[in-house]
C-alpha cells in the first residue's frame, strides 16, 4: 500500500484513538492531592487566602526569587488586576502573536490594546517596533514570554525608562524559566503565570501575580478580594480574582513534582527535535538550554515552499489520525473579530507569516517516547510525500469531499447514534 494510503486523511485507520490532546495535564501525586483535600474539609476553609493559597504564594516567590506573590483564579484575571495595580490606561503596546486573553485583558478595562510585530527568530515583541507605536496615550508595555522564551527584557525596560512607561510581562507560559540566570517573575513591574489545566505545572484554574514593588503588590492583593484593605475598608476598586483551596491544593501538589514535568517535556521535546530536525521546511523552536526552560510547547515552524505542505493541511492530516495539533496562535489578535473591526488596517509581516506557519504539537506527561514516535512518523510521511500529498487533498477539496472526519471511537458512536433512528433504535 503507497505509504500515504496508511494516513487517516487518505482513508487509512487512525493512528490514534482516542486522540491526542496538546494541553493533557499533567496529574501530581493523586494520594497527596485527595489528603490535601481531606485536610481542607476538615479544616472548613475553601478560599479567601486559605492556608494551602498562603502555602502555595511562599513556594512560588521562593522557586521564583522574588518578594511577592499574589495566587489569583487564572491569569486573565491576573493580568487584568496586575493592569489596574499598575494604573495602566489609555493604550498599551502589546503583541498580536499571543493567546487572545492577552488582548482581552486590558480591553475589558476599557484599555486600548496597541498590537505589535514579533521578531521572528524569538515570536517575542520586538522592542524596535514597540518604540515606533508610542504615542502620547501610551502607559505601559506588555510583553509576552511566548513558549516560555523570555523577551528581551533589557531593551523593553530601556524605553519603558525613557518613555515613562510600565512594563508587565505575560508570563503564563514561563513559570519556572530563566533569563540571563535570573527566573522569569521579577522582570519589569510585575509578571502574571498562568496555572491552568494545559499548562505544564498548574492548578486546575489559576495563576499568580509576581512582583518586586510593595505598593504594586498591596493593591494587587487588595484588588484581588473587592479592594478591601486593612479592617474591612475597601481601598480600590476591585474584583474577586482569588485562588480557592482546591485550586492551590492542586498547584502545591504540581509543585511537588515540579521537576519530573520538566524532565517529561525535555525528554519529549528532544526526541522531536531528532527525529524532526532536517526535515526540510520544518523547524523545532529552539530553547537556551542553558537557561532553565520548561520545555512545556513542542512548536513547529513550517515553511509551505521548503517542506512542500502547508501548516494548514498538515493539522488536518495529523487531526484525521487522532493528533489535535493546534494553530497557537493563529491569526493573531489583531485580525481577530473584536479587534480588527477597530484597527482594520494593521499589518503586522512577521506576526501573519508565523501564524500561519506555527503549530502546537502534544508532549507533557501524557505522551511518552513511543508517542512522540509516532507523531514524528506522521508529520515525516507528510512532508516527505508532499508532492503526492498535495495534489491529492486538492482533488479532494474540489470533489467536496473536504478532509475526513477523525474516527475516533467518539465520532464512530454519534455517528452510530444519528444512523440509528433509521434503523429503528432509539438514540442515547
Ligand atoms: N496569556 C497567554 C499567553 C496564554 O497562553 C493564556 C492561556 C493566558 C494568558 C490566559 O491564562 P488563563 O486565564 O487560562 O489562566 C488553552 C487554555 O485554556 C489557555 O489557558 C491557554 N493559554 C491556551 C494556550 O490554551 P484553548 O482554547 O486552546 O483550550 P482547549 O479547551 O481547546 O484545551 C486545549 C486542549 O487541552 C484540548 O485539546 C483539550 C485538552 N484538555 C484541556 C483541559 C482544560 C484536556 O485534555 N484536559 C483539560 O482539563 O486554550
Amino acid at each position: 500500500m503507497p505509504e500515504i494510503n496508511r494516513l487517516a486523511y487518505f482513508g487509512g485507520a487512525p493512528r490514534f484513538d482516542p486522540p491526542l490532546h496538546v494541553g493533557r495535564p499533567n496529574i501530581g501525586d493523586r494520594d497527596n492531592l485527595v489528603a490535601r483535600i481531606d485536610d481542607m474539609l476538615e479544616r472548613r476553609w475553601l478560599t479567601n487566602d486559605g492556608p494551602y493559597v498562603q502555602e502555595l504564594e511562599a513556594r512560588v516567590a521562593e522557586h521564583l526569587g522574588v518578594k511577592h506573590c499574589i495566587a489569583v483564579c487564572n491569569a486573565t484575571v491576573g493580568l487584568e488586576i496586575a493592569a489596574r495595580a499598575a494604573g495602566l490606561a489609555g493604550e498599551v503596546i502589546v503583541p498580536s502573536l499571543t493567546f487572545v486573553a492577552t488582548a482581552h485583558s486590558l480591553r475589558w478595562l476599557g484599555i486600548r490594546p496597541v498590537f505589535c510585530d514579533v521578531d521572528p527568530a524569538t515570536h517575542n515583541i520586538d522592542p524596535r517596533e514597540v518604540e515606533r507605536l508610542i504615542t502620547p496615550a501610551t502607559t505601559g508595555i506588555l510583553g509576552v514570554h511566548l513558549w516560555g522564551r523570555p523577551c528581551d527584557t533589557e531593551a523593553l525596560q530601556d524605553i519603558a525608562r525613557r518613555h515613562g512607561l510600565m512594563l508587565l510581562f505575560d508570563a503564563a507560559h514561563a513559570f519556572s524559566c530563566s533569563h540571563h540566570g535570573t527566573m522569569i517573575g521579577g522582570f519589569g513591574d510585575a509578571e502574571v503565570f498562568s496555572f491552568h489545566a494545559t499548562k505544564f505545572f498548574n492548578s486546575g484554574e489559576g495563576g499568580a501575580i509576581t512582583t518586586n514593588d510593595d505598593a504594586l503588590a498591596e493593591r494587587a492583593r487588595a484588588m484581588r478580594n473587592f479592594g478591601f484593605g486593612a479592617a474591612d475598608t475597601v481601598e480600590y476598586v476591585g474584583t474577586n480574582g482569588k485562588m480557592n483551596e482546591l485550586a492551590a491544593a492542586m498547584g502545591l501538589t504540581s509543585m511537588d513534582r515540579l521537576d519530573g514535568f520538566v524532565e517529561v517535556n525535555r525528554r519529549n521535546y528532544h526526541a522531536y527535535q531528532k527525529c524532526l530536525d532536517g526535515l526540510p521546511g520544518v523547524k523545532v523552536a529552539r530553547y537556551d538550554e542553558t537557561e532553565r526552560c520548561n520545555f512545556q510547547y513542542v512548536v513547529l515552524e513550517v515553511d509551505e515552499l521548503r517542506a512542500g505542505i502547508g501548516r494548514d493541511l498538515l493539522v488536518d492530516i495529523l487531526r484525521a489520525d487522532g493528533v489535535l495539533a493546534r494553530r497557537y496562535f493563529h491569526p493573531g489578535c489583531h485580525r481577530m473579530k473584536p479587534y480588527r473591526a477597530h484597527i482594520p488596517r494593521v499589518r503586522l509581516r512577521h506576526t501573519e507569516e508565523l501564524s500561519g506557519q506555527l503549530l502546537a504539537l502534544p508532549t507533557g506527561t501524557a505522551a511518552d517516547p513511543e508517542t512522540v514516535a509516532a507523531v514524528c512518523g506522521l508529520v515525516r510521511t507528510a512532508v516527505q510525500n508532499a508532492d503526492a500529498i498535495v495534489p491529492a487533498a486538492r482533488h479532494r477539496a474540489a470533489s467536496g469531499a473536504g478532509a475526513p472526519i477523525r474516527s475516533t471511537a467518539a465520532s464512530r458512536r454519534s455517528r452510530a447514534r444519528s444512523a440509528a433512528p433509521a434503523a429503528g433504535t432509539s438514540s442515547g
